[in-house]
């Protein structure tokens, strides 16, 4: 299987452009459609060889070797315990297990420096002022990538959040996601949306070749899961949160997610519908905002349930684990997909609770959506 080519696999368009009217998001929806099979639990359960404790989070206790670049923190690395426990049963914790968590493993990463916050419209913006970058949904898929589709079919857009007007059963996403001509980052929910005053909103509508063109523009590059991971728990050991063990400590918001009967129902009580400026919420212990909740972000690694459960077996601690050579999601064996961590603001209980730190996401790597974002890296040496 080669990974590298998104054109080697039935990418997003295919299915869409085959019967847009269908306006079916089937591959963004891995990322709110992530719950397991049976087999997948059974599997990983068989798999676990490691433990299912949470030892405590040792910083290296290195010094950054400079300033921080603008908008960074400095990330001093060290060892933790990586992955979740079943969330189930915990408040806000959702009916999810979760079983591409675990086992929870021993991981060591070297320092690095990570952006504060999530990538925002402006500064994706100068990065295509600068190169003239054309992300993946402003591209006109090409005819002979899709012999199959129709021509009138053939019209660059990407996967919108369209809720449906009432309540709606949960085990069909086709009812809230659609494919949207015209949909890209200048225009996230649609030609008749702008990103006009929402400059300081995280970039959406990035697929995962984007988000490399804009980091390695920066002289950054996308984290490792390992590395998202150890920043967003901001030194704490196991904690649920990037902030601690309670969602709402003391009642405050510490993060933007989705009150109201999902997918209809987005009643803003956190102070925002939709997507919020980043930074509207307190950071995490590193100096991080929004690694829970806002928008998702994409990270360097391909995406296994098993991942956790290989880097176990190989033994030892992971140091600097990169993820897996090829991807694979029994869910959707075709598709080449990569890690995406934090959840975004869509993420709720009734439905997917991946606001939780240490939980996964996954997401086709042609495709965006407008809760899809990123943040960058940059190595220390
Ligand atoms: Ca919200
Ligand atoms: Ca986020």
């Amino acid at each position: 299987m080669t990974n590298r080519s998104r054109r080697t696999f039935p990418p997003l368009p295919w299915t869409m452009l085959a019967g847009l009217s269908a306006a079916v998001a089937i591959y963004a929806l891995a990322l709110l459609a992530t719950r397991p099979t049976d087999r997948a639990v059974r599997s990983t359960r068989s798999a676990r060889t490691g433990g299912s404790v949470f030892e405590p989070t040792v910083p290296s206790g290195r010094d950054a070797p400079g300033p921080s670049p603008e908008g960074m923190v400095w990330i001093p690395g060290g060892e933790f315990s990586m992955g979740c426990d079943d969330p189930r049963g915990k408040p806000f914790g959702g009916s999810d297990p979760m079983p591409d968590t675990r086992p929870i493993h021993r991981v060591a990463v070297d320092p690095f420096w990570i952006d504060r916050t999530e990538v925002t419209n402006d500064q994706f913006a100068a990065f295509v002022a600068a190169t003239g970058y054309v992300t993946v949904a402003e591209q006109v898929p090409r005819a002979e990538d899709f012999p199959d589709a129709p021509p009138e079919n053939l019209v660059a857009g990407s996967i919108v959040f369209s809720p449906p007007d009432g309540p709606v059963r949960l085990d069909n996403h086709y009812q809230w996601w659609a494919y949207v001509p015209g949909a890209n980052w200048r225009h996230p929910s649609g030609p008749s949306s702008s990103i006009e005053g929402r400059g300081s909103e995280p970039v959406v509508q990035i697929a995962w070749d984007d988000a490399v063109a804009y980091a390695r523009w920066a002289g950054k590059r996308l984290p490792t899961e390992a590395e998202w991971e150890f920043a967003a728990r901001g030194g704490l050991t196991g904690a649920t949160y990037p902030w601690g063990a309670d969602f709402r400590p003391d009642g405050t918001v510490m993060a933007n997610t989705w009150q109201g009967r999902f997918p209809g129902e987005d009643t803003g009580e956190d102070g925002f519908r939709g997507v919020a400026p980043v930074a509207s919420f307190p950071s995490n212990g590193y100096g991080l905002h929004d690694v829970s909740g806002n928008v998702w972000e994409w990270c360097a690694d391909w995406y296994r349930p098993d991942t956790y459960a290989r880097d176990v077996a190989a033994g030892g601690v992971a140091r600097n684990p990169r993820g897996p050579v090829t991807s694979h999601d029994p869910q959707e064996p075709g598709q080449a997909k990569r890690v995406l961590r934090g959840g975004s603001f869509m993420c709720t209980d009734q439905y997917c609770s991946r606001y939780i730190v240490g939980t996964r996401g996954k997401g086709e790597i042609s495709s965006g959506a407008n809760h899809i974002g990123f943040r960058c890296v940059r190595s220390a040496d």
